[in-house]
């Protein structure tokens, strides 16, 4: 559960840092099955397209030639110990209390920034990834690593929640201008192992370069309410496990019996 100024905090500044969500054991199984699973199946790739790779507050012309992200999805899939990470009580329930009583997994996704030129993610709101109805819609960045500003931790606009969907830049990723919305401006959100960030779909944030020797390793976990419905983008159409309650019957969000959606889907 949380305390009353914690929800107090994410309601001002759409965002919230619990920390030892995850105990030191169950940190040490997150990342082991995680390191298994980079190894196996997980490409290193430059991250992120887009002009402002160019944008030196970002990243230097050396920078932006070398700058690597090893990204996955459904770690769920992959892994027993990530599979229940997504059901950890503590995490569900400060969940609910944001955005209840029933929470749904929508998607998890893994940023691996490589070592000394760990790519940066520009300023931006999640929606645009996943756009869904209304703001009943949370990230949760599980930290397994610990993560300063040295490797990149997170860096957020406080109170940027409030501005809503914004329109982004489409060129690459989406993102927003890098000079109305500057990464100076932001601010840091660093946590330890273990520690979960919890943002809303519409608090704009982003990071910069992994200096360090070692990888930084975050997993996004998106929750939803499920009556909350999804307007397009990532596994838009893919019912999600609920984590907790059960799913209530919501027009437009049609499953039959064998879990599989029905309804007509958005072009
Ligand atoms: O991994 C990071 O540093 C940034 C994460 C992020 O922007 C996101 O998950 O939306």
């Amino acid at each position: 559960m949380l305390s009353p100024a914690e929800v107090e905090f994410f309601n001002t500044n759409g965002f919230l840092r619990l920390e030892g969500v995850f105990s030191p054991g169950e940190v040490d199984a997150l990342s082991n099955e995680l390191n298994a699973v980079m190894e196996a199946f997980g490409t290193p790739g430059p991250g992120w397209q887009g002009p402002w790779r160019k944008d030196q507050q970002y990243l230097s012309e050396e920078e932006e030639k070398r700058a690597q992200l090893m990204a996955m999805h459904e770690l769920q899939c992959f892994s027993a110990a990530w599979a229940r990470a997504v059901h950890q009580p503590r995490l569900v329930e400060a969940i609910a209390a944001l955005i209840g009583p029933e929470v749904e997994l929508h998607h998890s996704t893994l940023h691996a920034k490589a070592p000394e030129y760990g790519t940066p993610f520009p300023m931006h709101q999640d929606y645009p990834f996943y756009p869904h109805e209304n703001a009943l819609y949370l990230d949760a960045i599980v930290h397994v690593d610990g993560a300063d500003e040295q490797n990149g931790c997170l860096k957020f606009l406080a109170g940027s929640h409030k501005l809503g969907p914004l329109e982004h830049i489409r060129e690459g990723s989406p993102h927003l201008p890098p000079d109305r919305y500057r990464i100076e401006d932001a601010v840091s959100c660093p946590g330890n192992a273990g520690d979960v960030v919890l943002f809303s779909i519409h608090t704009i944030h982003g990071s910069a370069l992994n200096r360090t020797n070692r990888w930084r390793r975050f997993v996004r976990l998106g929750y939803r309410n499920p009556r909350n419905r999804q307007l397009g983008g990532q596994a838009m159409g893919r019912p999600g496990l609920l984590v907790r309650g059960v799913r209530p019957p919501v027009e437009g969000v049609a499953l039959d019996v064998y879990g599989n959606w029905t309804a007509p889907r958005p072009a």
